[in-house]
């Protein structure tokens, strides 16, 4: 469900409900109504999987989400399992690093894509070996990147 918008996947849900595990069901339409709920224009990020615990929410960026300015603070960075993207125009670019040099190892999560439920599904861009799910509880800044830049290499699903 993760690739049809949220709207999609609403109606989805309630034609098909009869046959979608209801913890699955739940889940998911969790990240559905924070999407429908959340404030045009920002990202988000939740403490775990399908959009629960919010943990800070952004119309601008912070290079660090561990320091003490900014959008996210302190004990906010290393704890993103689910992410969300209700931008007007721009893609948000999220780092395992933190800094305003954006480097090292990254992954987008698209305004199509809406949200990311599970991040235990993602790697960082950079991270090529077997195992997934490195991107969970390892984000340390964000920054909002124009669509038709370069600057993705890996989008979050
Ligand atoms: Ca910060």
């Amino acid at each position: 469900m993760r690739k049809i918008p949220a709207v999609l996947a609403a109606l989805a849900f309630a034609g098909l409900g009869a046959f979608v595990p209801a913890t699955t069901a739940h889940a998911a339409a969790n990240c559905s109504d924070n999407y429908t709920d959340a404030r045009s224009g920002y990202m988000y990020a939740y403490k775990h999987a399908y959009c629960e615990t919010h943990i800070g929410n952004s119309d601008s960026w912070d290079s660090d989400w561990g320091n003490s300015s900014g959008p996210f603070q302190g004990g906010d960075t290393n704890e993103a399992s689910s992410i969300l993207n209700k931008g007007n125009s721009y893609e948000v670019q999220f780092f395992n690093g933190t800094g305003q040099d954006w480097a090292g190892g990254h992954i987008c999560l698209s305004r199509d894509e809406a949200y990311a439920s599970d991040l235990s599904n993602d790697d960082f861009h950079n991270d090529n070996d077997d195992d997934r799910g490195e991107a969970n509880d390892a984000i340390s800044s964000h920054r909002w990147v124009n669509p038709d830049s370069n600057n993705c290499d890996r989008w979050a699903t």
